[in-house]
């Protein structure tokens, strides 16, 4: 029986797609601060991990393909025309990958980047697209190698022609869709569906003005050697709490997670007086030591309990991680999203006053 899961990055919409059948399993799009998951889920399910696909040399986010090469043992797979170094092997059109009894087909699809790749299961019932098509949507043609009519044909060319009731699941989706098929996206994507040619389709794309991806500096260079972090090694995991690594090299913990756990921790927190103060407030029993105090009064903390440093948005804690392990801190850890995303998951805080303002 084919295994089909599908996973999210909330920081940057992406989906990573897990594929098994006896026992054998590839992922598509994998995230690098989603390591943990994917590996617990791979190892829960008792799959051995053959292949990392990429669809594309993305702009918002670094691949996991490096990481789980290193810890799992598996193979890395991109586009030849991706430019990309460091590979196990290079697809090109009609390449396939096989697991258990099951393969994936590739397709070239260019026009987003020019190595993007959509991989269609064997008996084409569900393809992966990529940022090639999207939900309602495409991926836009600004930025790498981008271009419009390119991506124009590869959409007709190669996943219109697939059967109308195949399904597709996309990179990415920003509004909360998970999963469309080609029949509805060929009536109803309102770049390319219904009664669009190429250039009503060429017109749209030259006219989204977006914003680039936040991340898209550290992102493509990183994700042309497929993740490779400049050290070439990755830490071993701490254990002391679900962290995550950041490409940075930064241990992270979720909100939610120090919640929880918080009386088991040392939550120091780096900010200024006046920011200790301020609207963002302060968690309870947070020790405060501003950035310039915390290398001078380090030793007032405990070495044997764990320490979470926070700030407002999880910059300057993430310095102050790397000050600590220098001072022979060794469980340190970095809230992820700071001040800012405690607050806007509505953790509790004391003395702030935006949000609970008149409540
Ligand atoms: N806001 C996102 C970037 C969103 C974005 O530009 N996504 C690309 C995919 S790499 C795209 O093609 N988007 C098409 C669209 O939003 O219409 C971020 O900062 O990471
Ligand atoms: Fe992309």
């Amino acid at each position: 029986m084919l295994i089909f899961r599908q996973m999210f990055d909330a920081q940057s919409s992406t989906y990573t797609y897990l594929l098994a059948d006896e026992g054998e399993c590839v992922l598509i799009d994998p995230v690098f601060e989603q390591f943990r998951r994917d590996s617990a889920l791979i190892h829960e399910l008792g799959l051995r991990l053959l292949w990392t696909l990429e669809t594309h040399m993305h702009a918002d986010h670094v691949t996991g393909g490096w990481l789980l090469k290193e810890r799992l043992g598996s193979r890395i797979a991109v586009s030849a025309a991706s430019g990309a170094k460091g590979a196990d092997r290079l697809l090109v059109q009609d390449d396939k990958i096989a697991f258990g009894r099951r393969h994936l087909e590739v397709r070239a699809t260019p026009g987003h980047t020019n190595g993007c790749l959509t991989y269609v299961l064997d008996d084409r019932s569900h393809a992966f697209t990529g940022d090639a098509l999207l939900i309602r949507g495409c991926g836009r043609t600004d930025f790498q190698e981008g271009n419009p009519s390119t991506l124009y044909r590869s959409i007709t060319e190669q996943i219109f022609v697939l059967p109308d009731d195949c399904s597709l699941h996309p990179a990415h989706d920003y509004r909360g869709a998970t999963m469309t098929t080609v029949g509805e996206e060929k009536r109803f994507n309102p770049r390319i569906g219904g009664e669009r040619n190429e250039a009503d389709f060429v017109g749209y794309l030259s006219h989204l003005g977006l914003p680039h991806p936040k991340q898209m500096d550290i992102a493509v260079p990183a994700n042309l050697v497929c993740g490779r972090p400049e050290a070439g090694v990755a830490p071993s995991d701490p254990g002391w709490a679900p962290l995550s690594l950041t490409f940075a090299g930064i241990w992270e913990i979720a909100p939610q997670w120090l919640e929880e756990h918080a009386g088991e921790v040392q939550i120091v927190d780096v900010r200024e007086a006046d920011e200790w103060r301020g609207s963002l407030g302060h968690i309870a029993g947070a020790i405060h030591l501003p950035m310039d105090d915390l290398a001078g009064r380090a030793a007032e903390l405990s070495k044997t309990r764990p320490i979470v440093v926070v700030c407002r948005a999880g910059g300057r804690s993430a310095q102050a991680t790397v000050i600590l392990q220098r001072k022979g801190f060794e469980n340190v850890a970095n809230l992820a999203g700071g001040m800012l995303r405690w607050n806007a998951n509505r953790h509790p805080v004391e003395g702030g006053f935006t949000y609970d303002a008149g409540l």
